[in-house]
């Protein structure tokens, strides 16, 4: 198989663009599609500083690579969930991507250990407040990388999610009908009311097998394994019935997503009312204790560290 662009033997075939490409032509093909995605949802601008959120993945270092690569001015910042051995490996990819990739390009990474404000990892966190792990990591990750972001001034914080991602967490919330989730779901959320980073997703255009092959490409150290509290995730059930889905007929999890950021975009310009920043200022309010942005009185962050606190618990 040769590369559709130059003489070069193919490292890659891409079905849903009916074409393939070698180690060179990826590289060029996927910072081509992150800089299409940048402009079309306004993301950010070379001004601003970005904070990337890594996990050690391949997907959220491949996004720190290339966003350095391009000359953005980003940071990253990595939390340290405390799952002992994973969170270790994880961590020390990061720390060594860090200081052969990142920090020769003037950037730098933030740590935030859970354990240091929980007092606990995230599996004794989840049982303590007695709610599923998943939850309880995504309520603090969300809840840490906004605040960090706002606290440090960053102009927006970026995450790895790749259209794998984004379609898998279509198809979820349309199954069970999400509408509150279906219209805050945008590749670019923005700074809405104070308090709230700008949140942008640069990588929505590339497939995981894009961002796989880019990342063994490119010699991004990354760690292959999963989160071990993964196992039996919807998103994964999900993910494999768009994959059986994309083998039948390529371009299903693109025209799926893509089809719904173009809807979703025409009932806003329909209606002023419809658009994030007004569904946010019209929902939220600084929370009771620590004053981030919620639709509740108590943020679902503070309520949560309460109840670890509670000796009864
Ligand atoms: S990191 Fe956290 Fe995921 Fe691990 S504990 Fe669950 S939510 S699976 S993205
Ligand atoms: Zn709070």
């Amino acid at each position: 198989m040769r590369c559709r662009k130059c003489p070069q033997r193919a490292v890659l075939r891409l079905p849903r663009h009916n074409t393939a490409f070698c180690g060179p032509c990826l590289t060029e093909f996927v910072n081509t599609q992150v800089q299409k995605a940048i402009k079309a949802q306004a993301m950010f601008s070379p001004d601003d500083r970005i904070l990337v959120a890594v996990s050690g993945g391949k997907d959220s270092l491949a996004l720190w690579e290339i966003l350095l690569k391009l000359g953005y001015r980003a940071d990253a910042l990595y939390v340290d969930l405390g799952i002992s051995g994973y969170s270790d490996r994880s961590r020390e990819k990061v720390e060594r991507f860090t200081h052969d990739v990142a920090e020769p390009c003037g950037a730098k990474l933030t740590i935030h250990t859970i354990a240091d404000d929980a007092g606990a990892g995230i599996k004794e966190l989840a049982t303590l407040v007695k709610r599923p792990t998943c939850s309880t990591c995504g309520t603090i990750k969300r809840y840490q990388f906004n605040r960090i972001a706002w606290e440090n001034k960053y102009d927006v914080m970026a995450t790895g999610h790749n259209l794998d991602d984004e379609a898998a967490r279509l198809l979820g919330n349309v199954l069970q009908w999400q509408e509150e989730y279906l219209q805050k779901q945008s590749p670019t959320l923005p700074a809405s009311v104070e308090g709230f980073a700008k949140k942008v997703k640069p990588l929505y255009r590339m497939t995981e097998r894009e961002m796989a092959a880019y990342a063994v490409v490119n010699r991004i150290d990354y760690l292959v394994e999963e989160c071990p509290m993964a196992k039996g995730a919807k998103m994964l059930v999900y993910k494999d019935v768009l994959n059986r889905l994309e083998a039948e007929s390529p371009g299903t999890k693109h025209r799926f997503y893509w089809g719904f950021l173009d809807k979703q975009k025409k009932a806003a310009a329909a209606s002023s009312t419809l658009d994030m920043a007004h569904l946010d200022q019209a929902t939220l309010q600084p929370c009771d204790t620590c004053k981030q942005p919620t639709t509740a009185g108590t943020c679902s962050f503070c309520r949560m560290m309460a109840r670890a606190k509670t000796p009864t618990h």
